[in-house]
């Protein structure tokens, strides 16, 4: 039985967010902008399939995805650009690559009880998310 990530989660902690989006070529007003927001994700599971999805007051972002499986994985709204994205358990984390002009691009998942954290990867960047479980 893989792990359960359904449900509703809030962002409490978003360290070096700034960073990531630099490292994504996101222009100065737009990442002014962004750093004011805080996300919620809803994870919809079922098994090894995925929809998460990302709100926030400015824009909102989905990605659905099976486990092991690539797929071609357009940022829209986000860096727009065309990623190579597969997602895997390494134990109960999900692992994700997202091969395109980016190096490096990516992000890991895991739970510790009602806390979600979210590692986001681009080149030399990292940002640590921490999200409390609402729902
Ligand atoms: O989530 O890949 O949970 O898809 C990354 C934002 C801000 C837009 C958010 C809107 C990168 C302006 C998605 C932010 C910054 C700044 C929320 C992260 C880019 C543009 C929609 C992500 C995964 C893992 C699932």
């Amino acid at each position: 039985m893989p792990a359960n990530y359904s449900g509703t989660w809030d962002i409490v902690d978003n360290p070096n967010f700034e960073g990531y989006m630099v490292a994504l070529g996101i222009d100065f007003a737009t990442r002014k902008m962004a750093r004011m927001l805080k996300p919620q994700k809803v994870f919809e599971q079922d098994g090894d399939s995925f929809i998460i999805k990302t709100f926030t007051t400015f824009r909102n972002y989905s990605c659905s995805f099976k486990i092991g499986e690539e797929f071609e994985e357009i940022t829209k709204g986000l860096d727009n650009r065309k990623c190579q994205t597969t997602v895997n358990w390494y134990n109960d984390k999900l692992v994700c690559l997202q091969k395109g002009e980016k190096k490096n691009r990516g992000w890991t998942h895991w739970m510790e009880g009602d806390t979600l954290y979210l590692e986001l990867r681009c080149e030399d960047q990292i940002c640590k998310q921490t999200y409390e479980r609402t729902a």
